[in-house]
């Protein structure tokens, strides 16, 4: 590390010396290329609580997994159509389009997942589902995926899984 500071900063001590140069402190500040960036919030370093399997996506991303088990690849989006986001999934086999929030009510969730921090996938075959009744948390129960689900969530929050259980997509609901 020393011997690279060193080498990395010989140019601008000899420019120094020398006659005018541009100072190249960037060069110096801009050493650590192998690092990977920062997780933007501390909440996604400690994901691995909540799963034991998972990546986590940029919203901008799509996600390819076989959400139905019928072994072809499906694709979600999460996406705006008239100012209400949501997900788009795009069966692999069949090319049917399934709009889960962009303006469709989906469950207890409304129409709009405008709400969402961050998304990701899990292919844990156990997830928890908090129980509420009458707006009040009662409890936990366990639910077994047998495909990969894709989470939703938001800081501080919480959110729940998109999972296709019994023939369709399902909302299976994190928060408190
Ligand atoms: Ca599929």
């Amino acid at each position: 590390m020393r011997i690279h500071l060193t080498k990395l900063l010989l140019p601008f001590l000899l420019g120094a010396c020398g006659q005018a140069s541009p100072p190249q402190h960037e060069k110096v500040e801009n050493m650590p290329e192998a690092v990977a960036p920062a997780p933007e919030n501390p909440e996604l370093k400690y994901l691995h609580y909540e799963f034991d399997n998972y990546q986590l996506f940029s919203l901008k991303d799509t996600i390819r997994e076989d959400f139905n088990g019928d072994g072809a690849a499906d694709e979600a989006v999460f996406t705006t159509r008239n100012e209400k986001a949501g997900i788009l999934i795009t069966d692999g086999k069949t090319r049917k389009t399934t709009p889960i929030g962009l303006g469709q009510p989906f469950e207890e969730m409304g129409d709009d997942f405008s709400w969402v921090d961050y998304w990701g996938v899990t292919t844990d075959s156990l997830a928890y589902e908090t129980i509420v009744e009458d707006s009040e948390v009662v409890g936990d129960s366990e639910i077994r995926l047998e495909h990969p689900a894709i989470f939703l969530r938001r800081y501080e929050v919480g959110g729940g899984l998109i999972a296709f259980r019994n023939g369709k997509f399902e909302w299976i609901h994190q928060a408190d």
